[in-house]
């Protein structure tokens, strides 16, 4: 962890401490809202600290996965770029985030590769396991890290929950959308709530 990103983990802890932000205990998720979703600080893919303060008047396609997910991870992202090119020039209304839950191998520089395959609005994210794992359980995201009996530390893969989320530019939880849903349905869907 670098000083500077420690200095901004600092400033945030006070920052949510005069917003009157409830933090019940400690590793408990800083949230506004009792149901899906919190106050994130993250890295994005080009080494930015970025919040979720950061997209003012922007929903955002919240997405959870990994870069070395063989399948599940590419299908959902390429739906999602499918989706916001239907949405047209209404797109710009739309930031999808891409949240690792493998910060060990996401690197920003892994994620900015990564990235390229798909839309352009995306944003991927990575952080301290500690952050990931605090913002997964808000989003009430499983993962689980699942290492073959034999195999190299390095070729692990990871089991994890695969839906999308709708957040309103309230920053409040509009709706879920099942993995595998068409990208027309898709874009449909996030018209709803414009
Ligand atoms: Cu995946």
């Amino acid at each position: 962890m670098t000083t500077t990103y420690r200095a901004a983990v600092r400033f945030f802890a006070v920052f949510f401490l005069f917003a009157g932000i409830t933090a019940g205990g400690a590793g408990e998720v800083l949230s506004e809202d009792p149901g899906i979703g919190g106050r994130f600080l993250l890295r994005d893919h080009n080494g930015r600290i970025v919040t979720d303060s950061d997209f003012p008047g922007q929903y955002l396609l919240v997405y959870f996965g990994y870069t070395f997910c063989p399948d599940i991870c590419p299908t959902s992202l390429g739906t999602i770029t499918q989706a916001m090119e239907l949405l047209g020039p209404e797109a710009e209304k739309v930031t999808p985030l891409f949240i690792t839950v493998d910060p060990e191998r996401d690197t920003a520089m892994q994620l900015w590769e990564y990235v390229q395959h798909f839309h352009p609005r995306l944003v991927a994210l990575t952080g301290p396991t500690e952050m990931i794992s605090r913002i997964a359980k808000a989003y009430k995201v499983r993962y689980e890290k699942i290492q073959l009996p034999g195999s190299d530390p390095g070729t692990y893969t990871i089991d994890h929950s695969a839906g999308v989320f709708l957040m309103g530019p309230d920053g409040k939880f509009r709706v879920k959308m099942a993995h595998g849903i068409p990208p027309e349905q898709m874009a449909d869907r996030i018209k709803d709530f414009f």
